[in-house]
């Protein structure tokens, strides 16, 4: 018998929006296909590559900051650029996004011609892979960065989407973003990531 888990596959216009990927680069073979899948969804969903903007932080603990920045930086005035905005120095060369065909090719990544002040994120894809290692350092970080990130969308109102794999083994984690070593290659969840995006983005504005 198949999984019953998972989302029902809705499809939403994504067309119009403005999506932000934030991506931690520790544990990097498996965060790299996770914004590929996050992206390729997006890309699926209408959502335009000039409207796709990609940052990266050292590691997950670093996402819950970078995404209220990058939330912020799309908020503010005209008149500097998006890197003195943040007050953060991203480094688009520091993605592994650099590494990708997808990036060379098509997709612009450069985040201070992409972040437009005044033009808000609709929504922010937050993506990290933490795996447990010998000490308690996961569990902190699992638990700051999923109470900070939930309290950031709900005091901004900016849907802010957890795609952070919280994993116990190198395998679990390869297999959420379906590249496993065995013959199940598992799913990769950062499409479902760039489609929760795409449906919390169309909706919000529409709930109050
Ligand atoms: C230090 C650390 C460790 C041990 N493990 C991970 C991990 O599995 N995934 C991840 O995204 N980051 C890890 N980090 C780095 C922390 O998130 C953070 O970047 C540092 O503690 C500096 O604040």
């Amino acid at each position: 018998m198949s999984s019953i888990k998972g989302p029902s596959a809705n499809q939403y216009d994504g067309s119009a929006l403005r999506i932000a990927i934030v991506h931690a680069r520790w544990n990097e073979t498996v965060i790299d296909a996770l914004v590929d899948g996050a992206v390729s969804k997006l890309r699926k969903c209408g959502v335009k590559d000039t409207n796709i903007v990609v940052q990266s932080v050292p590691g997950s603990f670093e996402l819950p900051l970078a995404c209220s920045k990058v939330i912020a930086g799309s908020r503010v005035q005209h008149g500097s650029s998006a890197g003195d905005l943040l007050g953060l120095n991203f480094d688009s060369s520091t993605s592994p996004r650099n590494k990708l065909p997808i990036v060379t090719s098509t997709f612009n990544i450069a985040p201070t011609s992409n972040l437009v002040p005044n033009a808000p994120f609709d929504a922010v894809i937050a993506i990290g892979v933490l795996i447990k290692g010998s000490t308690m350092h996961f569990e902190y970080i699992c638990d700051s960065v999923s109470h900070a990130l939930m309290k950031i969308q709900v005091d901004t109102g900016v849907p802010v989407i957890f795609g952070v794999l919280t994993a116990l083994t190198d395998d679990q984690a390869l297999e959420r973003a379906g590249i496993g070593r065995g013959e199940n290659k598992g799913h990769n969840h950062g499409e479902d990531w760039g489609l929760a995006a795409v449906e919390m983005a169309t909706h919000c504005g529409h709930w109050a």
